[in-house]
């Protein structure tokens, strides 16, 4: 029976994805119709809008799956059924010691945030080093601002991976847009869960479709903090209509447990440079740590960046509209994420949301210049800095968008 809030709804979707496409802001009763009508309909919303989408955003033609997972053409379709079926798939390869030590040393000497608990915790907010805190943190979490990771060389070419990339576009049936792009540690610094460090079931719904990949860099056992899925609870149906009725909440063990079998319930531990790819509008949550810490770096892949009001959302528009198909291999991009910012105050920056190319079109034709142009960015009262960079690798120039104003955000 079709009721008078599921009209409200999908008008609210469908104002709010023209508005998306004229403006690149999403109204606030958008989102939240999204997320009534996964709700109310199990999922069968998004997987209607889903396939809505593939028909106008095609796929790209991207090179052979060959890279950091490995050569995967002929395990993609296994991949992609066990992501259809289980919600989630462990990559047999790991990451090289030499690419996990490159990273671990950003995660260790870089600046990170210390984020907010429910307790008061006085460094909450603040830039810290974790090599310092390392054997007594200051906070339950630890998040790299985002300007960071898209300066580092070896982030970049693991957004622009095919193996990733093939495995992305695949599982979402429509092109890959990496929109958010992600690293923290996990420490033991509470003796229980945490609401904010995401310790406690949940279902994500940021976007309408989106794989995520979950790249450990510290060893990973029981005790400190493996990421765990329960199994098929992605799929529309797999979560029962009593927990949704709850909406979009934090959900405890006990509660879980009453709705599915123990199987259902994955621990993922691993050595480091585990890499495990996951829709996590299944029912998931980072384990409690007990002892020692984790460095996860996670990227993500969505099919549309309709709903990208949330504050902490950050969008990368990857690879840029301009760009397909993508005939001369997906290298010709990395100017897109390279390099970061340079100045030390850019540490602050709260956001990337737009990481530009040559020709993107608010700027068709990028002049070089030094230093930064500062304007405004869509009509936001936040000021954007434009700096025009070139890439370390190729030495193209490119332009690379971030706000400099407020406090820096976590997700
Ligand atoms: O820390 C974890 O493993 C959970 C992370 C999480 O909930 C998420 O990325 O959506």
């Amino acid at each position: 029976m079709i009721r008078l809030r599921d009209i409200y709804d999908w008008t609210c979707l469908g104002t709010g994805a023209g508005t998306h496409a004229m403006t690149g802001k999403t109204p606030p009763p958008a989102y939240q119709a999204l997320v009534r009508q996964f709700c109310q309909t199990g999922g069968r919303s998004n997987d209607f809008l889903s396939r809505c989408i593939a028909q106008f955003r095609t796929k790209y033609a991207l090179p052979p799956p060959n890279g950091v997972l490995g050569p995967l053409a002929d395990e993609l379709p296994g991949i992609v059924d066990s992501l259809n079926t289980r919600g989630y798939h462990v990559f047999s390869r790991t990451l090289s010691e030499d690419l996990c030590d490159r990273l671990l040393a950003m995660g260790l000497d870089q600046p990170s945030l210390v984020r907010e608990d429910e307790r008061d915790v006085s460094a909450a907010g603040s830039l810290r080093v974790y090599r310092e805190d390392r054997s007594s943190p200051k906070g339950i979490r630890y998040d790299f601002p985002v300007a960071t990771l898209l300066a580092n060389p070896d982030v970049q070419e693991l957004l622009c991976d095919p193996s990733i990339l093939g495995v992305a576009q695949s599982y979402l049936g429509s092109l890959p847009m990496a929109d958010v792009l992600t690293m923290w540690w996990n420490t033991a610094y509470s003796d229980r869960p945490s609401e904010a460090a995401a310790q406690f079931y949940h279902f994500d719904m940021d976007r309408i479709k989106w794989l995520k990949f979950f790249i450990y860099l510290t060893d990973v056992d029981t005790n400190n903090g493996p990421h765990t899925f329960i199994a098929g609870s992605h799929k529309s149906g797999g979560i029962p209509p009593s927990v949704l009725k709850k909406g979009y909440v934090r959900l405890t063990d006990e509660e879980v447990s009453k709705h599915y079998s123990p199987a259902d319930f994955i621990e993922f531990t691993g050595k480091r440079g585990t890499v495990l790819a996951e829709d996590t509008r299944g029912l998931h949550k980072g384990k409690h740590v007990t002892q020692g810490d984790r460095l996860v770096l996670q990227l993500q892949f969505s099919n549309s960046l309709l709903v990208d009001t949330i504050p902490r959302q950050r969008s990368l528009n990857f690879p840029p509209p301009n760009a397909r198909p993508l005939s001369n291999g997906i290298r010709k991009y990395l100017p897109r994420f390279c390099p970061g910012p340079e100045r030390s105050d850019d540490r602050q920056a709260n956001a990337v949301f737009l990481v530009g190319y040559p020709g993107r079109p608010a700027n068709p034709s990028p002049q070089p210049i030094s230093g930064f142009a500062n304007r405004r960015h869509s009509g936001s009262d936040r000021r954007w800095q434009s700096p025009i960079r070139h890439c370390r690798v190729c030495g193209q120039q490119f332009h690379l968008e971030y706000c400099t104003r407020g406090k820096p955000e976590t997700r």
